[in-house]
């Protein structure tokens, strides 16, 4: 997608915002919708998020924009009609268009949204502390906690089969076949690496299916620079519901480590600084247990070191698999790049691998 020609102001202006736009900067790190921050005059008036919704990956923007209401809604009803110790948590506010509506469907065929920004907020790609860990593991708890009454099948699917490791592996299985791009002979190892686990990978699938862990309404995507921060570094909000739909408790609790508690980026390529930080899954497990430990049941509390083992893997595989096709899910900033997050996720699950025992004696302390 290109936003080559489009007059971002001209866009921002069809939502009903206050004062007239000062700046509009390109933020965030997402891989796949475009995301600026709006700054408007006078000085002090609001800040907006404005996002380009990648339409080629969520085909029904009004549905995805529904759940998206929905979602806020909750959440936004429960911190006002039910007194918590975290009444001090937001929801990002979506701003409608003049004529109403939550999206806006421009001439060249692209999805717009915008948000009131929460200002002075900040998130991280990076954790730098166990206090920010303990704090990102208690706001994906809080959201757990707030959308466990949720009705999930009021929710539209926005991508189906997510996190299915039959599917994801059956989809790999079939590219690695066709090979569009040449590049299965020299990944032998990846693919190697993929295949050695992936029976073992299958277990959370199959918890959910014999109906061992219970389906509830997850976020399905608790990257950890979802959570925003304000300046005591509190985290006071989750954001991005493009994802959150029925799914496992688990999946959202190993994502959350898988890019909370790495202490290399996502994409690094020098494998060396890639690893589990122990004290910060820790630290993200008592913060998350604080407030999920009084819902979850035994078994969702038992297999919390394997959801972070078994999402650096699903994510691993969507990056090799990406690579393999030709690059067409994932934005990339450089050739190869899938491939180094692939490489960047697999040598993340060998340390967790190295150091499972610790971390399932770390699930149990609480
Ligand atoms: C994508 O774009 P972003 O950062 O919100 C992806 C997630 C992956 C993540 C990997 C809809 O999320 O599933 O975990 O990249 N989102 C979608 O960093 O596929
Ligand atoms: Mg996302």
């Amino acid at each position: 997608m290109n936003t080559g020609n489009t007059n971002l102001e001209a866009i921002v202006c069809e939502f009903r915002t206050e004062g007239s736009v000062d700046s509009v900067k390109r933020v965030g790190s997402g891989h796949i919708n475009d995301s600026y921050l709006v700054t408007t005059n006078p000085a002090g008036n609001s800040d907006y998020l404005l996002q380009r919704i990648n339409h080629h990956i969520f085909r029904d923007v009004p549905k995805l924009t529904d759940n998206i209401l929905k979602v806020s809604r909750h959440l936004q009803a429960r911190l006002l009609c039910q007194p918590s110790d975290f009444d001090y948590f937001q929801v990002l506010k979506p701003v409608a268009t003049r004529q109403g509506n939550f999206f806006l469907h421009d001439p060249e065929g692209n999805f717009w949204r915008l948000y009131l920004y929460i200002s002075g907020t900040k998130s991280y790609d990076i954790v730098e502390s166990s206090d920010l860990a303990f704090e990102g593991g208690k706001a994906f708890g809080i959201f757990q906690y707030l959308t466990a009454d949720m009705d999930g099948s009021a929710l539209f699917e926005t991508l189906t089969d997510f996190h299915n490791i039959a599917v994801r592996l059956q989809n790999f299985r079939s590219i690695v076949q066709l090979d569009p791009e040449k590049r299965v002979s020299s990944l032998q190892s990846e693919i190697n690496f993929v295949e050695s686990r992936a029976e073992e990978m299958h277990l959370i699938l199959e918890l959910g299916r014999s109906g061992a862990i219970p389906l509830r309404v997850t976020h399905n995507d608790t990257k950890f620079n979802n959570v925003l921060f304000d300046d005591h570094q509190r985290a006071i909000s989750v954001v991005d519901f493009d994802t959150v739909m029925p799914g496992y408790s688990l999946y959202d609790f190993g994502d959350a480590i898988r890019t909370g508690t790495n202490t290399g980026a996502e994409d690094e390529q020098d494998l060396s600084k890639v690893g589990i930080n122990l004290s910060l899954f820790a630290a993200y497990t008592r913060g998350y247990l604080s407030i999920a430990g009084g819902f979850l049941t035994p078994v969702e509390l038992s297999h919390l070191a394997f959801s972070a083992k078994f999402m650096t893997y699903i994510i691993g595989l969507r990056f090799l698999t990406d690579h393999i096709d030709g690059d067409h899910y994932y934005r990339i900033h450089h050739p190869d790049h899938n491939l180094h997050r692939a490489k960047a996720q697999f040598r993340l699950l060998e340390s967790m691998e190295e150091h499972f025992a610790e971390m399932q004696t770390i699930q149990a302390l609480r």
